[in-house]
């Protein structure tokens, strides 16, 4: 069983990658290094392509031992053999996907509150994200801010990822309540050097002492 590992989790965004496409933005990331790479692709590509792509992924991923996870796509997931898949409050239930995907793949879910994480804490799901921490334009939906994760710090027993606005400038902020994965889309998929952005990102997570 694949567990959530401390450090950046990186996610893809084509539309907002400075016209590189998925894949070369993913190739930057696994050479600079990373923990876990999530493919999320909301707009304008057909099953068909994000297989393709995921297929290519889940190659590139292995050979850097990175954890890849699918967005939403638990059929692709599971045909490009990825380690697991994150999913939301609208998808099809956790015990659902769980049937689907078998006791080896890691299962994410996205909480926004604490009421919702408080029911994750009877699923049978791997980790949850917890955000958006600060304002983002990459998801629809209000921030939650720094109070909520403090209280999933304190009162959730799980393994979590934060997530939402996240930015060389502010990860110290969610460094410091006590969060050990990080995710982040636009801070690195927009930076003109991705290489030298996650750098950065890395020596925070050093002096973190968290990887
Ligand atoms: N999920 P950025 S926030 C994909 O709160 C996603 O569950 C969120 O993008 C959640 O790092 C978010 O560019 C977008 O702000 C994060």
């Amino acid at each position: 069983m694949k567990r959530l590992p401390a450090g950046l989790y990186a996610i893809t965004c084509e539309n907002r990658s400075r016209g590189r496409k998925n894949l070369e933005v993913v190739k930057e990331m696994l050479e600079a290094g990373i923990e876990v790479l999530q493919y999320r692709e909301k707009e304008n590509k057909t099953i068909r392509e994000k297989y393709l792509e995921c297929k290519e992924i889940a190659k590139m991923t292995k050979d850097y031992g990175v954890i890849f996870i699918v967005n939403d796509n638990v059929d692709i997931a599971m045909a490009v053999d990825a380690d697991g898949v994150h999913i939301g409050q609208d998808d099809l239930p956790v015990s659902e996907v769980r049937k689907l995907v078998g006791s080896d793949k890691i299962i994410g879910l996205s909480t926004h509150n604490e009421k919702q994480a408080n029911m994750a804490l009877s699923e049978d799901i791997d980790y949850i994200g917890v955000g958006p921490i600060f304002k983002t334009d990459t998801k629809q939906t209000e921030p939650v801010g720094l109070g909520y994760l403090e209280y999933v710090v304190k009162n959730i027993s799980l393994p979590f990822v934060a997530i939402g606005g996240i930015k060389e400038y502010n990860i110290d902020e969610v460094l410091l309540r006590g969060a050990k994965t990080v995710a982040l889309v636009t801070e690195i998929t927009e930076s003109v050097d991705i290489k030298d952005k996650i750098k950065k990102l890395r020596k925070k997570l050093k002096d973190f002492k968290i990887i």
